[in-house]
Order: C-alpha cells, then sequence, then structure tokens
C-alpha cells in the first residue's frame, strides 16, 4: 500500500501484491488473454519460456497461468518477442513469437493457438519464411485480422494465417531493400479506413 511521503519510490512499490514471489523474468507484452476485461502479462524467462500471467482480483494480482514451456517451443530457441493477437480470426487470442534457432540471425516465427482460455501445447504454426528482422504484426488486407510483414531474402512478405491456413506471398510491388532495425509505420492516409504501410528506406508505399 502506497502511503504519502518524500521517498515514494520505496513506499509504492507493490511488485509483491502484483507477482508475490513470482516477480521476475523481462515483461514482453500486454494484452487480455482471458477476455474477462482485465489486462494480463507475458513475461519471457531465460530467453526461452513464455508465462502469461492472468490478472486476479485477489493478492497477488497477477498469477502465472498459462506457460509455454522450452519443450513445446522448441528446445534450441531464443524467444526475442512477443505478440498476441487473434492471428485466425476464432476470437480467442492466439500468441506470436518471435527468435532465432540455434545461432542462425535469421528470425523465425512460431504461433501457438488459444484454447478457452488456454494455449494449444501441441499444435503450433511456424511461419515458412525466416525474416532478415523482426516482423511487422498489422493487418495487411484489412480483414481485421493481424498479419505478418517482414523481409525475406531481397523482397518484402506478408503471411496471412485466418483459418489457420498459412499463405505467404510477397507484399509490395517492388523489392524494398528495408533498413535493419526496421522503422516502418502505417497509417491511413486517404482515409478509407484501412492502413496504408510505410516501409523505410523507400520512397513507396501501398
Ligand atoms: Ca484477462
Ligand atoms: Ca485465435
Ligand atoms: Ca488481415
Amino acid at each position: 500500500m502506497c502511503s504519502a511521503g518524500l521517498d515514494l519510490m520505496s513506499e509504492c512499490d507493490v511488485t509483491r501484491d502484483l507477482f508475490a514471489l513470482e516477480n521476475y523474468g523481462t515483461v514482453a507484452a500486454f494484452g487480455d488473454f482471458n477476455s474477462d476485461k482485465q489486462t494480463d502479462i507475458f513475461i519471457i524467462r531465460k530467453r526461452s519460456e513464455l508465462l502469461i500471467f492472468l490478472a486476479d482480483l485477489k493478492p497477488p494480482y497477477y498469477k502465472p497461468k498459462v506457460n509455454l514451456t522450452k519443450e513445446a517451443i522448441s528446445s534450441d530457441f531464443s524467444i526475442t518477442s512477443v505478440v498476441p493477437g487473434d492471428y485466425d480470426g476464432d476470437s480467442q487470442m492466439d500468441v506470436l513469437l518471435t527468435g532465432h534457432l540455434k545461432d542462425s540471425l535469421l528470425t523465425t516465427v512460431f504461433i501457438f493457438w488459444g484454447n478457452n482460455q488456454t494455449l494449444d501445447q501441441n499444435e503450433r504454426v511456424e511461419i515458412n519464411r525466416t525474416f532478415n528482422d523482426q516482423p511487422l504484426v498489422m493487418d495487411f488486407n484489412g480483414d481485421m485480422i493481424p498479419d505478418i510483414f517482414g523481409s525475406n531474402g531481397g523482397s518484402s512478405e506478408v503471411c496471412y494465417l485466418k483459418t489457420r491456413k498459412q499463405n505467404c506471398e510477397k507484399a509490395l510491388r517492388y523489392d524494398v531493400k528495408m533498413r535493419i532495425p526496421h522503422s516502418n509505420a502505417f497509417i491511413d492516409l486517404n482515409k478509407d479506413f484501412t492502413a496504408e504501410k510505410t516501409p523505410v528506406d523507400s520512397v513507396s508505399t501501398v
């Protein structure tokens, strides 16, 4: 509990109230995983496993309820990022992981499917492209389902996962050599409620 005073940092440390003894790991993402209107926290541990701390009304207010173990992901996979989202459009939140296999410099992407407030440990999709850099998650085709955009070799690719059917294709009409790390952006420039993609290192947009 916080109290008024000069030493606000120490007086207001609520870490124990929130996580109890589970207060370690890297906070990677936020999202309402179990659709209870309370934001949950996605935490990476040892760069190899993911825990989802679900919000609760009783202390500790975040409890590790979903665990993707190193074995479920891949024993030689080093996680670099987590992006929650509904990638197949079934209204259940899924989890996208990016990372590196063994000593590869290329980025591999896995998606684990949300299933009744947990993650299906046995069924996952590995995107059949590796990317030169972190991919950008955005709704590329405007169907309200997030897609995966990234640079693969010399060309830019977009991958769709609607109804769990993986479909990757060339994203832009022209080859764009994107800078690494990328600083791509998306914004609705012509007010048609569909984002235009602006790759950096190029003057073209789609
Ligand atoms: Ca929640
Ligand atoms: Ca889903
Ligand atoms: Ca889409």
